[in-house]
């Protein structure tokens, strides 16, 4: 009787186990260990935001509290974190997200905001949280932030004003970098798509040929400009932080909506960045900085910023330079543990040893990945996820470092965090191949992810307004 009984006890402890497992593998099947760490890391992280920070901007993780970026709340987090949490299959966070931003956003807020970080990060949120929901409501909401930005644009070069007033529209900051004056045809085009409105993506070309057009004779542009008169205000030519996105945004709205003229605004662009900007030193091979007349180097000061290269370099067929680049990069990396914010790459020194949870070194070595299927770049993205984990983690969250030699942590998690950072790090070692293959998918340079055959190109040249 005993025998008996005890046999059906591990019966039923067997088959519960099973069913534990099962209904993990249903939530999300194939995942892998790795992936699904990250995605273990990524739900803490979003408790302790939701916790201490819910309906703020931003967390910040060893004082446990709030930080918004202006006067007022923009709820930049959730947004930011929309795609990731919804591309890990999290559906109960993404549905609390969702629902509040249909039911409760208001942008009538009366402060003024930086017209480039809320345009990759509110807007490119937005509108992937429509990409994947299909939510009229989000849609909506995308359309209404879009319109309070586009004030900014109204100036003589179309090169968007540096700050814009969400509630009148009053625009102001004559000064901007080429990052700020044109990093807006993807998500501008999207609108456009969705909308089939072509103001927005007209908006943001314009802005975009207006930096190309003050190009020098030798195809090098300077890096800040002055929005009224059109002159450059400092003709230092790189692709570091400051000038990055313009050009991730030539060669990745050129992908997505077939405009060829950006395609050729990219191919003239990146010969003269190899001709003039890249040098190997000591073996290595780096962009550095060169005056957009002379092309004569002016400097081997970098950024971490330019660490998303490798990516567009692979992405865009130069997976040679790509991949000697990204083991460049790998290098640094390794020097400390994480990387520095500048680094001088002749002297090693460091201006600013800062690292603030940056993605783009994990975002190349992703591309980078996907793209050869060379293992070596998964282990490179292994590597930075044990790092990240031994140097930045705290008791409930993520939190950047104010010196990478001496990783003391700054109390602060940046949204892009959310975003990029974890995504491309789950993108890297999920081994479900179906949800989001990488050849169908093209992201924005906060990381947003749109799928490439919901544009068509004929509809695209339609509905943007370019031939
Ligand atoms: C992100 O906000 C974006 O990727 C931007 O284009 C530059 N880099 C930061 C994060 O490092």
């Amino acid at each position: 009787m005993n025998k008996v009984f005890f046999i059906g006890l591990a019966l039923v402890f067997v088959v519960s186990c099973k069913s534990i497992n099962n209904s993990k593998s249903e939530v999300h099947p194939e995942i892998g260990k790795m992936a699904e760490d990250v995605r273990n890391e990524t739900l803490r992280s979003w408790q302790a935001y939701k916790k201490y920070a819910w309906g703020h901007d931003a967390l910040a993780p060893l004082s446990k509290t709030a930080k918004d970026w202006y006067e007022e709340p923009l709820y930049i987090s959730p947004i930011d974190a929309y795609s990731t949490l919804f591309m890990m299959g999290l559906e109960d966070e993404t549905r609390l997200i969702e629902a509040y931003v249909a039911d409760s956003l208001n942008f009538d807020k009366n402060l003024d905001a930086k017209v480039f970080e809320v345009n990759i990060r509110i807007l490119g949120g937005l509108l992937s949280m429509y990409e994947l929901s299909r939510n009229a409501a989000v849609l909506e909401k995308a359309k209404d932030f879009a319109d309070r930005m586009l004030p900014a644009f109204d100036t003589k070069t179309g090169i968007p004003k540096y700050w814009v007033n969400l509630r009148t529209g009053q625009a102001r900051g004559d000064t901007v970098n080429v990052a700020e004056a044109a990093t807006y045809t993807f998500e501008m085009g999207v609108l456009s798509y969705y909308t089939q409105d072509p103001k927005y993506y007209q908006a943001g070309k314009k802005a975009t040929l207006a930096i190309f057009d003050r190009r020098s004779e030798i195809g090098l542009i300077g890096d800040v400009i002055d929005v009224e008169t059109g002159e450059w205000v400092s003709t230092q030519s790189h692709i570091c932080a400051g000038v990055d996105s313009y050009y991730e945004y030539l060669y990745k709205s050129y992908l997505l909506f077939g405009d060829q003229e950006l395609g050729r605004l990219w191919q003239e662009s990146i010969q003269g960045i190899n001709t003039y900007l890249a040098e190997i030193y000591n073996g290595k091979l780096w962009y550095g900085r060169a005056d957009m007349y002379s092309g004569e180097k002016t400097s081997s000061r970098i950024t971490l910023y330019d660490a998303f290269f490798p990516a567009i370099l692979g992405l865009s067929g130069d997976t040679t330079r790509a991949t000697q680049l990204q083991h460049s990069w790998d290098y640094l990396w390794k020097l400390n543990g994480l990387e520095p914010m500048v680094y001088d790459y002749k002297t090693s020194a460091s201006s600013y040893p800062a690292y603030d949870l940056n993605p783009e070194i994990i975002e190349s070595a992703y591309y980078l990945f996907k793209i050869t299927g060379d293992s070596s770049f998964y282990k490179m993205n292994a590597q930075y996820w044990s790092d990240i984990k031994k140097y930045c983690k705290t008791d409930m969250a993520f939190t950047s470092i104010k010196d990478v030699a001496t990783k003391e942590q700054k109390d602060y998690m940046p949204t892009f965090f959310f975003a990029e950072t974890l995504k491309y790090l789950y993108l890297t070692f999920t081994e479900d191949q179906q949800s989001y293959p990488f050849n169908d998918y093209t992201f924005n340079t906060e990381a947003h992810p749109f799928k490439r055959s919901h544009f068509d190109k004929n509809l695209a040249a339609d509905y943007l307004g370019f031939e």
